[in-house]
């Protein structure tokens, strides 16, 4: 069994697996050459090969302990035929999203549209570097992915004025997103995902008193369905402010934290494995530090089932060698 499995399946707190959020592309020069190259990221979203190799790039040069997928959570739009876009020094932009026709999308379209995402699954699983590893698929929450598709680009700047307006529309996109989410998971795990994380990015932006209708709600349907497939799920509720009651809510396998909670808090309060937390920038500066860092999250944990990652996705002009030092650090403490 993989060591991230041992610490989900056992609970056991003597291993120190790794891997980082976002750690296929964005940082090596090796994956800045093949996207030079591929200038329309959906269309390298869905090369199966070049896919794979993206994934596995990380793999050839550190000992991490998972691979996850190259493909990005706006694919789900995407299948749905909603048009996406990545601008340079822009981010994504969507187009008009037309709910007569998604609501009549059937699962066969968007499989058939998303496809190679599922091809690229089963080469990685299939490739000797990801043996004794996990191979991680991975979904957008029904919250961030209904930002997306609402607001048409990054929420960066804040969602668009009367986001809320048309309540009959969003419960209406938020039950399609949910029912595509549970194919895409489905397919995911058909071609050799063995854990699934749910990437929610925008969980900071709601007030409390919305929590139960856009995050808790959809993402328990999600977590249910996840579990009875019999893969554990890691949720990463980014930014919201109660992990404890997150966690009683949702209950998934494990919980990922962002860089703003204080992990002594986690500790104590939360019961289930946890991954994540380091700070991304930390690694942007000295190896002292970083050192230091790791090793504060490390003796925390050390009692706690626990994965090391970071506390949201790892910067794009971060240094590859201190990625490298990074993993060392954290093997061998
Ligand atoms: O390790 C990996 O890189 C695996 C693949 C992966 C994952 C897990 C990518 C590739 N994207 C994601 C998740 C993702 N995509 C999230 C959740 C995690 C997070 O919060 O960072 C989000 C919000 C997106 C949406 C997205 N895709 C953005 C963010 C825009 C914003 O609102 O600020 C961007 C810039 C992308 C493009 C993208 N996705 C992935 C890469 C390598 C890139 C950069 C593409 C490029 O080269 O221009």
């Amino acid at each position: 069994m993989s060591d991230i499995k041992e610490v989900i399946n056992n609970k056991r707190t003597d291993l120190n697996p790794i891997w980082i959020m976002r750690q296929a592309g964005r940082y090596l020069p090796e994956f800045r050459k093949i996207r030079e190259k591929n200038t329309n990221f959906i269309k390298l979203c869905l090369n199966s090969n070049l896919s794979a190799e993206i994934t596995l790039q990380p793999l050839k040069r550190f000992d991490l302990d998972a691979a996850i997928i190259f493909s990005d959570i706006l694919i789900l739009p995407y299948g749905l035929n909603q048009k996406v876009e990545f601008l340079k020094n822009v981010g994504p932009i969507l187009g008009d999203l037309n709910i007569n026709q998604m609501s009549e999308f059937t699962e066969n379209v968007f499989t058939e549209r998303v496809n190679p995402v599922y091809k690229a699954i089963d080469l990685v699983q299939n490739n000797k570097l990801t043996e004794n590893k996990s191979t991680i698929g991975f979904v957008g929450a029904p919250w961030t992915l209904l930002v997306y598709m609402l607001n048409k680009k990054s929420p960066k700047q804040g969602l668009k004025k009367n986001f809320f307006e048309d309540n009959v529309l969003i419960t209406e996109i938020l039950k399609i997103i949910e029912k595509f989410l549970k194919i895409h998971i489905k397919n995911q795990v058909d071609s050799g995902a063995e854990i699934i994380q749910i990437f929610d990015s925008w969980a900071g932006l709601l007030e409390d008193k919305d929590l139960d209708t856009y995050i808790y709600n959809p993402t328990l349907s999600l977590v249910k369905y996840i579990k009875r497939l019999n893969v554990p799920v890691i949720c990463f509720p980014r930014g919201i402010k109660d992990y404890k009651k997150y966690c009683e809510i949702i209950n998934p396998d494990v919980i990922c934290i962002d860089y703003e909670v204080d992990p002594n808090q986690i500790v104590k309060n939360v019961k289930i494995p946890v991954q994540g937390g380091m700070k991304p920038q930390i690694l942007l500066a000295d190896k002292e530090n970083l050192k230091k860092e790791a090793k504060r999250y490390l003796d925390i944990f050390k009692d706690h089932p626990y994965i090391f990652n970071l506390g949201h996705g790892i910067l794009p002009e971060t240094d590859p060698s201190m990625m490298e030092y990074l993993v060392k650090i954290v093997k061998d403490y």
